[in-house]
């Protein structure tokens, strides 16, 4: 990249869907911040407008272009598009890898100078990553080379997705009760379950949350779960007798379950923030969970061979290491410990250990704060070059 250019460079993001709202989660946050906080000319190309919606209402599903949040965003339908030079951004990212057009790819050849292409990959503890990130990878034929971009948790990876504000929001959220009943209300939250432990609940199909349930129900303390449709279906079916749709709720012993609907993403982070305890998935939310300064449990994206089980190990390594009933809970949910799981003695060990896993949360929070961001880092790399 021009290194003589101060004027803020464009740049475009491509991605597709895989699966769920991690892919498209991820790219909306990076486009929006890059714009918001870096003034980047961003065009986010993307190929499942439903998928983007519902993290972000805005999204008009059937507009081939359209200007969301000052982001250009392009629906991204095949990858035989005709490209110029005069169409390449300064900057170009793929997703987790994903094919961009033939086309792009020889108009970027044809461009000068040359944009920065990068492959932004998925996040992950592993040691390999610091070795990996930043590597060159030259084009077979063409003169063109991309860049491997990780993300990660320490000053050899990339970073973190982290916006510049979000800890004012979440502090100035965080310290007023009454804004906190006023995000939940809507939902139901009576003020009974407002001075509950309430816990929001986002995983995958497979975890064990009927056994969870279980124990919740005959525990001892009342306990408010907040889960979003479409989540853990049968077992909040199952509780609640009736279809998960939003807005339907019930009590049963000392547990209330109540089915929220998806909100946008900024009311994702208030709900995690407004919350005592958050089961996150995925990588988006995962991260989210850590910056809204709660005890969260992972539930990990599944691999094959049960590679997701060395990434999850990686992670409570160094995030857990002296916080024994957090990974304990966190293995037995991810199904990566042996034998059968106590869920009452797991969840009363791990509510005994709720406030050292909150002070974990601060300090790890100040800790990730040191390397930077990845939009940040992303961009100084991407000037460097
Ligand atoms: O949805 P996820 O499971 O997504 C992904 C994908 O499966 C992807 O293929 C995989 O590579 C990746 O996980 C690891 O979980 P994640 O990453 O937490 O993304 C969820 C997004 O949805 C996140 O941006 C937060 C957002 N969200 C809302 O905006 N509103 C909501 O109500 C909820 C529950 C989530």
């Amino acid at each position: 990249m021009s290194s003589e250019n101060t004027s803020p460079p464009t740049l475009a993001l491509f991605c597709k869907v895989v699966d769920n709202y991690g892919d498209i989660g991820i790219c909306w946050r990076l486009a929006r911040q890059l714009h918001q906080e870096h003034g980047v000319a961003v065009t986010l190309w993307v190929d499942d407008l439903p998928s983007f919606r519902r993290i972000c209402p805005a999204v008009a599903l059937a507009a081939e272009r359209q200007r969301v949040d000052g982001v250009d965003v392009r629906h991204w339908r095949d990858n035989d598009g005709v490209f110029s030079a005069a169409d390449v951004a300064d900057i170009v990212i793929e997703f987790f890898a994903c094919d961009i057009p033939d086309g792009y790819i020889a108009a970027m050849a044809q461009s000068t100078p040359r944009p920065v292409w990068l492959n932004l990959e998925g996040l992950t503890a592993e040691e390999w990553v610091e070795g990996c990130h930043t590597l060159p990878s030259p084009h077979p034929r063409l003169p063109l080379t991309k860049h491997f971009f990780f993300p990660g948790f320490n000053g050899k990876t990339g970073g973190l997705l982290r916006e510049a504000v979000l800890d004012r929001q979440r502090l100035a959220f965080q310290s007023d009760a009454a804004a906190r009943s006023a995000f939940l209300a809507p939902f139901g939250v009576t003020a009974a379950e407002m001075a509950s432990l309430k816990v929001s609940l986002f995983c995958y199909p497979h975890a064990p949350v009927a056994a969870l349930f279980d124990a919740w129900r005959a525990g001892p303390d009342a306990i408010t779960c907040l889960v979003p449709e479409g989540v853990a279906t049968d077992a909040v079916q199952a509780f609640l007798g009736a279809p998960a749709a939003a807005g339907a709720a019930r009590t049963h012993g000392a547990l209330t379950v109540r089915v929220l609907p998806f909100v946008a993403q900024p009311d994702y982070d208030r709900l995690l923030w407004a919350c005592d305890v958050n089961f996150v998935r995925g990588e988006d939310s995962f991260v989210r969970a850590q910056w809204a300064n709660r005890p969260f449990i992972w539930h990990i994206y599944p691999q094959d061979d049960n590679l997701h089980h060395k990434k999850l190990r990686a992670f409570l390594q160094v995030y857990a290491d002296r916080l024994d009933s957090l990974s304990a809970f966190a293995l037995q949910w991810n199904d990566a410990a042996a034998g059968p799981a106590d869920w009452p003695v797991l969840w009363s060990r791990l509510q005994a250990e709720l406030p050292a896993i909150g002070l974990q949360s601060s300090a790890w929070q100040q800790e990730m704060s040191g390397h930077g961001d990845l939009a940040g880092n992303l961009l100084t790399f991407a000037a460097s070059l």
